[in-house]
């Protein structure tokens, strides 16, 4: 009988094809790293001899001088004044997972230099965004004079104004969009200043109040790294992941020095918060931060809770640490339930087939293929340029909800929910696929918004309840305008390989990537020349996977994929997209591969050995080029 052809689901893109720097050859030989890891690494950006010295390097080497940071010498000289005069310290953080670790540094830290130094975690719906009146009256009242903030302040020149004029000075950490930045600051350290020299401008909240407490901590004269900047970096690496900063330049530097302080479990806090999420502490890595740590921090400021989280991560008490650690783990339980609710009704609202919320509720093979297949544009003729959605739900997960829309039709989403319903006021949270900025787009209706900022990917705003109708029909018209992707969603491998070069060799190799994370992602292989000797569904939507290559056989998964365990059959020749992780059990060693797409033996043109960088290279390694 004739096989179909078995269909990928994603658009395969062959590798780019970049050249590489002779003198970052000569670094790679020594470090007897192969030529295909390094052509990888230079399609991500790391294409100097320096920046390849950073990545192999110590991570101390790739941190950067925080006197480099702006306003660093007026920060300095206004805490040092603050500590000669004994005044009280007021660390105004934001607060998500970013905002709250890096309030804790800062107050740590501040701590650590003698200052009488408390933290305030706003309120969603009382503070907003940004510094907040009330905080400002707060430490008028407690007799703070001088306000420090975390991953915000540079919108907030009015009310730094306000406080500057009652006695108080503010000094901004942040790292939001500059454009213009508070003159009434003391110091504004932001890397993002347009006048700024930083050479790191990737730095989130979390990642710039750490260069600040690394400049207040370390020895003028540049003995290095001081071990109490060292002991904050657990902190600034969750805030990084939990912002989703790419994990390159100095951002993998302080994951790197991070992951090895949060793998020693000496923060009472972060400690009981892995052991409630099941995680053991010596292996934590990168996802564990991102899919464990940053929402549990994350769902204590979108159900009102954060100044919870904020006890957590200061708690010196590992007992205090453990009950803070449950209550925030039941927050977290509380959010989801919440959010599956609220995807749900937003999905009916919008007319989108029902498809299941969360991971776990996978399993329904129908309904799977055809909602990750519409995530581009030719075979979904019903749906509209942009997902726009109003309804009755907290304001802390309209973020969530808008994420998971945007994932699930490859649009932006934007989802508002009343903000104070006697006021007539929305709040919105808006996504965007890549080739968005949502930033932007807001801004040419800023005449339409109370308020409104963010960044490309992610933003939000607040809009009077009356103006809403109008702003969907401009943001639609918008979405119109925009030029749309079409086709399959991409998916972009990383290196070509035969099936037979699949070994521990590659494995290893791949190890030097780690940690690996948003902008340095497991490499997805593409690998020509597999057959199918078995494939069966799995418990969780996902199909297990017996792969032969002459006459020796790997062990592959592919999660979320039950569709997969449909379509193919026993003896097919095929091609795939995976990640290749070793799996250690009883003391052997085994290849597993995560298989993310299938085709059809050639069906890909990404590997026509023709096509731009469609270079099939096999063995360990390649040449090096001459
Ligand atoms: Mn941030």
């Amino acid at each position: 009988m004739l096989r179909d052809v078995i269909e990928p689901l994603y658009r395969w893109i062959a590798p780019p094809v970049v050249a590489v720097d002779p003198a970052c050859v000569a670094i790679a030989r020594q470090q007897g790293m192969s030529a295909r890891l390094l052509t990888l690494l230079a399609a991500r950006g790391i294409s100097t001899p320096q920046e390849l010295g950073f990545f192999l390097g110590a991570p101390e080497e790739a941190l950067h001088d925080p006197r480099l940071l702006p306003d660093a010498e007026a920060a300095l000289r206004r805490v040092t004044l603050a500590r000669a005069r004994g005044e009280r310290v007021l660390v105004y953080g934001d607060f998500d997972a970013d905002g709250l670790t890096g309030l804790a540094i800062l107050v740590l830290a501040l701590r650590g230099l003698g200052l009488d130094a408390e933290g305030y975690v706003p309120e969603r719906l009382v503070d907003g965004h940004g510094l907040s009146r009330r905080a400002i009256e707060r430490a008028g009242a407690e007799g703070q004079t001088l306000i420090l903030t975390a991953d915000c302040g540079t919108s907030s020149g009015p009310e730094i104004e306000e406080a500057a004029s009652s006695g108080i000075d503010v000094l901004v950490t942040d790292h939001h969009h500059a454009g213009t930045w508070p003159s009434a600051a003391v110091a504004v350290v932001n890397p993002q200043r347009a006048d700024g020299r930083y050479p790191e401008r990737r730095l989130t909240g979390a990642g710039v109040a750490w260069k600040v407490a690394q400049l207040l901590l370390d020895e003028p004269g540049g003995a290095g790294l001081s071990d109490a900047a060292r002991e904050l970096t657990d902190l600034a690496a969750i805030g990084t992941v939990a912002d989703v900063a790419p994990i390159l330049g100095e951002n993998r530097a302080i994951a790197r020095l991070g992951l090895d302080q949060l793998r020693r479990a000496r923060r009472p806090g972060l400690a009981a918060l892995l052991t409630r999420a099941g995680i053991a502490a010596a292996k934590a890595d990168l996802d564990d931060i991102g899919f464990a740590l940053a929402p549990r921090l994350n769902a204590a400021g979108r159900v009102g809770e954060a100044a919870r989280a904020e006890r957590l991560l200061l708690a010196v008490d590992p007992e205090e640490a453990d009950r803070l650690a449950v209550e925030i783990e039941a927050a977290n339980t509380n959010r989801r339930e919440v959010t599956r609710t609220g995807l749900a009704e937003a999905r009916v609202m919008l007319g989108l087939a029902a498809a299941s919320g969360e991971p776990d509720g996978f399993g329904d093979s129908a309904q799977i293929a055809p909602r990750l297949g519409r995530a581009d544009g030719a075979d979904d003729a019903g749906l509209p340029p942009a997902m726009l959605v109003r309804g009755e739900w907290p304001v802390g997960i309209v973020g969530l909800i808008a994420g998971r829309l945007t994932e699930e039709t490859g649009r932006p989403a934007v989802v508002a929910s009343p903000l104070d319903p006697e006021a007539g006021l929305l709040r919105a949270s808006c996504r965007g696929p890549e080739g968005w900025h949502l930033a932007e787009a807001l801004a040419t209706c800023s005449d339409l918004l109370v308020r409104h900022g963010g960044h490309a990917a992610a933003a939000g705003f607040d809009i009077r309840a009356d103006r809403w109708p109008e702003f969907v029909r401009r943001f639609l018209q918008l979405a119109e305008a925009a030029p749309r992707r079409s086709g399959r969603s991409e998916l972009r491998l990383d290196l070509l390989l035969p099936a037979s070069a699949i070994d521990y060799g590659l494995v290893h190799e791949l190890e030097m990537l780690e940690p690996t994370g948003p902008g340095n992602p497991a490499p997805a292989l593409g690998v020509t020349g597999f057959t199918v000797v078995r494939a069966r569904s799995a418990s969780g939507g996902h199909t297990q996977l017996v792969l032969g290559r002459g006459r020796d056989v790997l062990d592959a998964v592919a999660f979320r994929r039950p569709d997969l365990a449909l379509s193919l059959r026993e003896g097919d020749l095929i091609d795939i997209v995976a990640r290749a992780a070793s799996r250690r059990f009883g003391g052997f060693e085994s290849i597993q591969l995560e298989v993310l797409d299938v085709a059809t033996a050639g069906a890909s043109p990404a590997f026509d050995l023709a096509g731009a960088g469609g270079r099939v290279s096999g063995g360990r390694g390649g040449a090096y080029p001459r």
